[in-house]
């Protein structure tokens, strides 16, 4: 990884070839607009469109749109200078996140779009942290300076705390009164005015503002020299050192990801674009970096880092080029599997696709019909199938949804649509169960099944009815009975008869079933034993409650026959009868399941924690500090599962967005009281 040594690499020449950029961050803070900047400022589009009006690039879906907000990554490949680069923007809602993920390790940087809000300081905390785990450089763009209030210095003192590596000022701000009206650039060393939509204007660096400019190129460069002992010297003698120097240092140490430089403007006014764009040219590293922190090996490789399924062009896999060439014709496999012949080779820009030669090392295109790619693979070319150089897995599912189409004929195009949905999405993950016969989706979050839900019916036409999905609540006994049930039919020939005396007891929880078979002297003969054992599991089916009975013993100790009517069928129906009527009187009690839940949050959530858990019956087993996660914690209790439906809202909602959770079936438990009855009740009412 790339991270280790800033002292290794000192070479400040601007890799070549094309590049790609994420841009990340929090929530809201501005990354579509940035694109849009970008796009524009680069000539891939005339004017910006804006987020407001609906007309960006990014953010193109009907969803998206309608919600104000990226419900998934957008991919735009533009030129700047001649080279070719391809910005991904990321959705910034936690509940999107994993779009985000599953690029990062293809990347060569990523622009980190942020505010100076307080809010969303914990949001950015766990995007670094993203980014510092895998090794990718990166710059943090302060965006919304047009509507900042707060000093670029008291930005830094809000947003260090999520950084694990030091940010270090790039620029800083010249104000006209209370408004922002250019920036000085401390490496340069040069004053700009901005202009909105058109590159800033140079002016004379004079007065205060040559003042602060001091005081900040020199904490610039303290900050790299930590990390280059000439350069120290250099400050510590008062000698100005060359400007390539610091250019150099600059780029060294940002592909290092020592530091983490921060360049600042507004996306919406297309200001500091440019200054981005020539620190993005000039300092981050190229496919060739990228490959290597991957461990690239072999002459072809592509990562796919986003698949979509669009109504008219099929499937479109997006894929960076690692290494080698990649392009119409060739048959692409991953370790795992033939990924298909590539049919059609795009460059993209939003939603438009054009059609493209072959690409090579460095690019990222969309790859057309690879029907077995899926998101997250490397695929190759070559006979032998190149390693795996990420593996990328979606965090649990935490929020459900019972699906249904609203109209029997469309079952089929539900499975099918879901299947679609899962593949551009490996963060939703859908589940059949037999037992409660339906479909449950499972997400990230309410806007998450939302947006799914959404598009189920606007993008494939399935009207779907939803609900909560069914609690796997069970029945137990609590007193033991002996029961005769006997069954006998004389209609016209051929009789029924089977008879069965049972012996029902209460097992200890978690033990199921048993059966056992007391017959002695053959009053209920050797063959017919199973049948009863199948009528006592039909009986247990549905005990008097309305649930599936559990941890219970039946034994068969007596009966009797008829050698003509006798049957296998009237010896379950015997079996059934004796458990339907024996069971009523043993005391019947409900069971609900418990999981065992893990809470991650931030220590000063901890308490709030605790409340929401007692508040939704459960038994708190304590907290500890979150392992290798300063100031966070992990809050552990013991929750029923019917309490842990929408517990995600609320642990959002106390902690910033960031808190999350896992659980894990844990026990069933007695349940009884008005919480039980209203639970039988609604059963019976069903
Ligand atoms: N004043 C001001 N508003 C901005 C700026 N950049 C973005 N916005 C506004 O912030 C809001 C969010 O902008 P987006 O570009 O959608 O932000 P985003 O980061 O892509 O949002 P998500 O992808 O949903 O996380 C919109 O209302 C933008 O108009 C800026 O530089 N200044
Ligand atoms: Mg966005």
């Amino acid at each position: 990884m790339a991270a280790a040594n800033g002292q290794g690499k000192r070479s400040a020449e601007r890799p070549a070839g094309p590049r790609c950029i994420a841009l990340v961050g929090p929530f809201q803070s501005g990354k579509t607009s940035l694109l849009e900047a970008i796009l524009a400022r680069t000539g891939a589009i005339q004017r910006p469109g804006t987020v407001e009006a609906g007309t960006t690039v990014g953010d193109a879906s009907k969803e998206a749109r309608d919600h104000r907000m990226s419900v998934e990554l957008t991919v735009a490949t533009t030129t700047f200078m001649d080279d070719s680069y391809t910005f991904i923007d990321c959705p910034g809602s936690v509940e999107f996140i994993h779009d985000m993920r599953a690029v990062l390790p293809a990347v060569d940087a990523a622009v980190v779009v942020c505010e100076a809000d307080e809010r969303k300081a914990l949001q950015l905390q766990l995007i670094m942290r993203e980014l510092e785990d895998l090794g990718i450089p990166r710059f943090l763009f302060l965006n919304k300076i047009d509507k900042a209030d707060a000093q670029v210095v008291e930005a830094l003192r809000i947003l260090q705390p999520a950084s694990r590596k030091p940010l270090v000022l790039r620029q800083i701000l010249t104000m006209n009164g209370d408004i922002v009206s250019g920036f000085v650039d401390l490496a340069l060393e040069r004053a700009f005015v901005y202009r909105e939509h058109a590159a800033s204007e140079v002016v004379p660096l004079e007065g205060d503002a040559l003042d602060r400019e001091k005081v900040a190129r020199f904490n610039m460069l303290e900050a790299l020299a930590d990390h280059d002992d000439e350069l120290m010297e250099q400050l510590l003698e008062d000698i100005p050192p060359p400007r390539d120097k610091v250019f150099e240092d600059l780029a060294a140490e940002m592909r290092a990801g020592l530091v983490v430089p921060v360049l600042m403007g507004s996306a919406t006014r297309t200001n500091g674009v440019l200054r981005l764009l020539k620190a993005l040219r000039h300092e981050a590293p190229g496919v060739e970096s990228t490959a290597e922190r991957l461990g690239v090996t072999g002459e072809s490789a592509a990562y796919v880092l986003k698949t979509f399924n669009s109504a008219h062009a099929g499937k479109m896999s997006v894929a960076r080029v690692l290494a080698g060439q990649i392009g119409d014709g060739l048959t692409l496999s991953s370790p795992e599997r033939e990924a298909g012949r590539v049919s059609g080779t795009f460059k993209l820009l939003g939603q438009s696709a054009e059609k493209r030669g072959p690409a090579s090392a460095g690019e990222t295109v969309g790859l057309g019909k690879l029907e077995y790619a899926h998101t997250g693979d490397t695929l190759s070319s070559g006979k032998s199938p190149v390693a795996a150089v990420a593996a990328v897995t979606p965090y649990p599912p935490v929020l459900a949804v019972s699906l249904a189409a609203r109209e029997r004929k469309d079952d089929v195009k539900l499975g099918q649509a879901l299947q679609k949905l899962t593949e551009e999405d490996p963060s939703l993950i859908v589940e059949h169960n037999p037992e409660k016969q339906e479909v449950v989706l499972w997400g990230q979050g309410e806007m998450h099944l939302r947006v799914a839900t959404e598009r189920l019916t606007d993008r494939f036409g399935v009207a779907i009815v939803q609900r909560p999905p069914t609690i796997g609540y069970r029945e137990t006994i609590r007193k033991s009975a002996s029961q005769r049930g006997r069954h006998k039919k004389q209609s016209g020939g051929h009789g029924q008869f089977g008879d069965v005396v049972l012996e029902i007891k209460p097992l200890p929880r978690g033990e199921g079933f048993a059966f056992e078979d007391r017959i002695t002297g053959g009053v209920v003969p050797r063959n017919y034993i199973p049948a009863v054992e199948d009528g006592v599991r039909d009986g247990l089916a549905h005990g008097p409650l309305g649930f599936p009975v559990v941890d219970v013993a039946v034994a068969l100790v007596d009966g009797s026959y008829h050698t003509v009517d006798s049957s296998d069928m009237a010896f379950r129906t015997a079996g059934r009868i004796g458990v339907a009527e024996a069971l009523p009187g043993c005391q019947p009690v409900l069971l609900e399941p418990i999981d065992l839940v893990e809470i991650a949050c931030p220590s000063d959530a901890t308490a709030k924690m605790n409340a929401i858990l007692s508040a939704r019956r459960g038994q708190i087993l304590g907290f500890d500090n979150r392992d290798g996660w300063d100031g966070w914690d992990v809050v552990r209790a013991k929750v029923p599962e019917a309490e842990i439906g929408d517990l995600i809202i609320e642990v959002r909602s106390a902690t910033a967005g960031v808190g999350s959770f896992t659980f894990a079936f844990d026990h069933m438990a007695e349940l009884t009281g008005k919480t039980a009855d209203h639970i039988v009740a609604a059963r019976r009412a069903a």
